[in-house]
């Protein structure tokens, strides 16, 4: 018998038995024929492992064990959708879409709740897995992803391509794993999407084997370069090669469809063996998709409409406070605990002194909680004919719970804060978000060690984090921090040095600046120097900075100079390590009119890109305007623009600063 050969059979048997089984549902050999083949080709690979194929089912029991996840970039950004929550938003949406003299039609689909990846194949091959990341960036869980034998690992034709789905576990896997798991004394796993989650993150594939974890395919990123033309029909193609596309998908012709859609699927969910938390609605015409294009986050052309979350009741326990890095005071109701849409909740923000007596809310109250958009918990009402006359009424403190200095409520402001800069708790705030995974993600610091190694006196400002490894001794001493820990600490602040600025920009907590103008920031200025020598004019002249924001980030700099010397002198990067954004200096903060057609760009991609330069667009041809874009058949403005003597960008000009990105 040739080895070689009997390999290549047992594997092509053993994968076609493989799809039929999980993505048809449709088995054609039983079960013990299954394992004896399994069994035979398990012997032959070990015998022969140079005949192994790449495809091997043999894979999907893993077995390959890494010791970090490396970081993979997405060629094209895997994008998010913006959630919807009513009619009448849906409504809006396809609006929206008309009004560029559109006439959609639309493919719903069930919303999976997992998490979304990205599977490459080369040759019909599959060859990485890697998770969404921050969309641009994500992680390589390849090893994990063969271990899917929803996700084939050889498709039925020979091509390059990548796809995008779901990566879950159903609802019956986890009843499962929960029972597994009860007998072992495990923590029990609260929902299926955090256990999706967990397990694809598991560095030892054997692990993330055994959690049956499952996919839906419901995208393809590039289908031009297949010759598509609709979404409907790129999830046929894909159906084709093999991948594993919802049979709920279909098509919609108009809102009442979609609206019939949501309601079938609003009764059906409970029935489905895995969750979905609302429905996505997309355009089916590709060109129409591409010509609506994105915002930095979203694609223009779908959105995801979410199911109302169910409502549960629990009790108001208690009313705490707690201190933000800002000062900002935070009224917390401690819940007796309850379960709310798959996971516990027992704490839950109460926002400020306004809503909770908005709310009429008094501690002892029975409460209604639901969890807004499904992640946050949220106390809608105190049920009234619940009060037994027992509830004590909530008063507002007046000074803070840490070093009891007195609050301070700033004019027609709902936040009391706590205005003393040495306050403990602010400093703890500050260095916890300092530490945060947005920030410069030290993988170990938790909020609790960062709270007891400053309580301890081994970290007070965010200069001493980087001198820990000197005191790794000392440190010791308290129990809980056994070498092992401690040492993959210390590893990961030396490793978070040669973060990208950005991570540290945010990590600073300028006020007002978020993750994502920091990064903005970031890209505009290259390095922190820069940054520092900024006025304010020009910090204006980037798109979302205004003038509130240009002042905090002069005046940042200008009060923290020691402060950024130091961390330079710690050996922190101080530059922008992520894709260079071409800034086009002949765009920021000029005036553009468009006036005519240019061929193959429309008129919102050309006034997108002239915003994203720091530029402005109007309708109307001025004195003040610095350049007017003429296209096809243009009129008066052209015209007009020569009488004023304004420089005139032609179709070749603009389609040629386009380019250069
Ligand atoms: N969760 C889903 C789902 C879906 C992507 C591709 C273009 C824009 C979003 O079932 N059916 N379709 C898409 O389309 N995304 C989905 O999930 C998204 C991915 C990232 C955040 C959401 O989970």
């Amino acid at each position: 018998m040739n080895p070689q050969k009997r390999i290549d059979e047992l594997t092509e048997i053993l994968n076609e038995a493989n799809y039929n089984y999980y993505v048809l549902d449709k088995p054609t050999i039983t079960d013990q024929e299954f394992d004896k083949y399994l069994r035979e080709l398990e012997k032959l690979e070990i015998e022969y492992p140079g005949y192994a194929k790449e495809t091997s089912p043999t894979k999907r029991v893993g077995g390959e064990v890494i010791d970090k996840f490396n970081k993979i970039r997405h060629r094209i950004p895997m994008l998010s959708l913006p959630d919807v929550f009513s009619e009448e938003e849906i409504i809006a949406f396809d609006e929206s879409i008309r009004k560029n003299g559109y006439k959609p039609s639309y493919v719903c689909e069930l919303k999976i709740d997992g998490l979304s990846g990205s599977f490459h194949y080369e040759n019909g091959i599959l060859t990485t897995g890697a998770t969404r990341g921050d969309g641009s960036t994500g992680e390589d869980i390849t090893h994990n992803v063969k271990t899917i034998r929803t996700l084939p690992l050889k498709l039925k034709e020979e091509i390059d391509i990548e796809v995008r789905g779901e990566i879950y576990m159903s609802k019956n896997t986890l009843l499962a794993l929960n029972e597994e798991r009860e007998k072992t004394g495990e923590a029990k796993l609260q929902n299926c999407r955090n256990a999706a989650a967990g397990s694809i993150r598991q560095l030892d594939s054997r692990i993330a084997a055994k959690r049956n974890l499952d996919t839906w395919i419901y995208h393809l990123p590039n289908p031009e370069d297949y010759g598509i033309k609709t979404h409907y029909d790129s999830l046929e193609f894909m159906k084709k090669l093999g991948l594993k596309v919802n049979p709920a998908n279909r098509l919609a012709k108009n809102i009442t469809e979609i609206l019939d859609f949501i309601h079938e699927y609003g009764e059906k969910r409970g029935k489905l063996d895995y969750d979905i938390d609302g429905v996505v609605i997309k355009v089916n015409d590709l060109d129409m998709q591409k010509s609506l294009g994105f915002t930095a986050k979203y694609p223009k052309w779908a959105v995801a409409y979410k199911y109302p979350a169910k409502e549960v009741l629990t009790k108001l326990k208690d009313i705490i406070f707690t201190v933000g890095r800002t000062g900002q005071i935070t009224p917390n109701a401690i819940l007796e605990p309850v379960l709310v849409a798959g996971s516990t909740i027992s704490r839950a923000t109460l926002h400020n002194e306004d809503n909770i007596l908005k709310k009429n809310l008094k501690i002892g109250d029975i409460v209604s909680i639901r969890k807004a958009g499904d992640v946050i918990p949220e106390v809608v009402e105190a049920k009234m004919e619940r009060r037994t006359g027992q509830e004590k009424e909530f008063k507002m403190i007046d000074k803070c719970p840490m070093c009891h200095t007195p609050l301070v409520k700033k004019e027609n402001q709902v936040d009391y804060f706590c205005v003393n800069k040495d306050c403990p708790r602010r400093n703890i705030e500050s260095l916890i978000h300092f530490v945060s995974r947005d920030a410069m993600n030290i993988e170990g610091l938790g909020e609790e060690i960062v709270e007891e190694l400053y309580n301890l006196g081994f970290i007070k400002r965010i200069e001493d984090i980087y001198s820990l490894k000197e005191k790794t001794k000392e440190i010791q001493e308290f129990d809980g921090y056994g070498e092992k820990l401690l040492g993959k600490i210390i590893d990961n602040i030396e490793l978070s040095k040669k973060n990208s600025v950005e991570k540290l920009l945010f990590g600073l907590g300028i006020k007002g600046i978020g993750s994502k103008t920091a990064k903005l920031l970031a890209e505009n200025y290259n390095d922190i120097d820069n940054l520092a020598r900024s006025t304010v004019e020009e910090l204006e002249t980037i798109k979302d900075i205004g003038h509130i924001l240009a002042v905090s980030v002069f005046d940042f700099f200008n009060s923290n100079r020691d402060l950024i010397a130091n961390l330079k002198e710690i050996g922190l990067n101080m530059s922008y390590l992520g894709p260079r954004k071409k800034v086009h200096r002949e765009i920021t903060g000029k005036k553009f009119v468009i006036t005519g057609t240019i061929e193959g760009i429309s008129r919102n991609e050309i006034k997108d890109f002239i915003e994203l330069n720091g530029g402005t667009t109007s309708e109307s041809v001025s004195k003040k305007t610095d350049v007017v874009i003429v296209g096809i058949s243009a009129g008066s403005k052209e015209t007009k623009a020569k009488e004023l003597n304004i420089t005139i960008w032609n179709e070749e000009k603009i389609k040629q600063t386009m380019k250069e990105e």
